[in-house]
């Protein structure tokens, strides 16, 4: 059992939008990028997740030494405002270059870039003091399975594991598994893929994974079970919590906005674990209402992370004894009901 965690919290600037979704426009006025930075802490959170662009806009297009001054620029921000950068992740599904995919593209010179770009991400995570690099593999997938050879694609993908924990020694890799969306099928699509992936690698200690709720729901798995499974090996580096109705498009709903009780077993299985005591954040990535009014529209980063909070109370205040005496007696009907009644606040 956990000893207290205080929680600290993280989201990425792109939580903040102007609410397009595929089928339509901006509905919000666009809110300044640099602005953005100023709302982390009122808001309880300490922690940025960031693309490599979100660091250096338009870095295709810049000098290293425009990247270094953009990235120095930023880490002083970081720093005045009281901030952490809790990882990089390389944008690689926006470029002309990676329409097939960036790793497993059938493109040697697609290919080229999306190592190119990799090294770019790590030397800006260098620049910000920032040691972990989240793989979101966005492409690396098929929509036509014969268009690949998959079993290849695996092996540039652990290729380019290997080769950027050659690229510096200290960095670590932290795969955050998505099933679907962009592509309709994805090669790393569950925590599993991520650990095996791990272990094969040269430096199984430095790469980890990162669950994100919705992605685990999509995948039509249990998001607690997924975390317990990262946990039980000792790679969990990151969550991003929100939630998902169903096997539809990625939604990114509110934590526990579609389902409070697998909410609170998230909640419940990384305090079972300990999760955060060794400084891992609770990240978030959760998707402004397209309907809501305003701007910045950031009532949903508060909001979610005040749910998690209440459900921390909720794991706290849960009567252990109960729960033991009702798993030996298997009465699974009689500890159900017990977690129904009190996530209602009934007693
Ligand atoms: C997309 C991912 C993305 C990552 C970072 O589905 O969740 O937002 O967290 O690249
Ligand atoms: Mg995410």
């Amino acid at each position: 059992m956990s000893s207290q965690t205080s929680y600290r919290f993280s989201f990425g600037p792109w939580n903040i939008s102007e609410g397009a979704d595929p089928f339509g426009i901006d509905v919000r006025p666009a809110f300044a990028h640099e602005k953005k930075f100023a709302l982390y802490r009122p808001l309880g959170f300490e922690g940025v997740q960031f693309h490599d662009d979100d660091v250096v806009p338009g870095l295709d297009g810049l000098s290293p030494a425009q990247i270094q001054s953009k990235a120095a620029d930023v880490k002083a921000m970081l720093l005045n405002q009281g901030l952490t950068p809790e990882f990089v992740a390389p944008r690689l599904w926006f470029a002309e270059q990676t329409t097939d995919g960036a790793y497993t593209s059938n493109s040697e010179q697609d290919r080229a870039y999306a190592w190119d770009r990799t090294k770019k991400c790590i030397d800006i995570a260098r620049a910000i003091d920032c040691k972990a690099i989240v793989l979101w593999l966005a492409r690396e997938g098929t929509y036509i399975r014969e268009s690949k050879d998959a079993r290849l694609a695996y092996r540039r993908i652990l290729e380019t594991i290997d080769a950027m924990l050659d690229y510096d020694p200290k960095i670590e890799i932290w795969i955050e598994p998505k099933p679907n969306e962009p592509t309709d099928q994805a090669y790393v699509p569950t925590i599993g893929h991520a650990v095996a992936l791990a272990y094969a690698s040269k430096d199984p200690q430095r790469v980890k994974g990162l669950i994100e709720s919705a992605h685990a729901l999509l995948a039509g798995l249990d998001p607690s079970d997924e975390m317990a499974f990262a946990l039980a090996h000792d790679k969990l580096a990151s969550v991003h919590l929100n939630d998902q109705n169903g096997l539809k498009y990625d939604q990114d709903k509110n934590f526990g906005g579609a389902n409070l009780r697998a909410a609170f077993n998230q909640v419940r299985v990384l305090e079972e674990a300990g999760y955060g005591s060794r400084g891992e954040f609770v990240g978030l990535d959760v998707k402004a209402i397209r309907t809501q009014r305003g701007c910045p529209v950031t009532e949903h980063l508060s909001n979610s992370r005040a749910i998690f909070l209440h459900l921390v109370d909720k794991f706290r205040s849960l009567d252990q004894k109960l729960v033991g005496e009702l798993r030996s007696d298997r009465d699974y009907e009689a500890l159900e009901v017990y977690i129904l009644r009190h996530l209602m606040g009934i007693h």
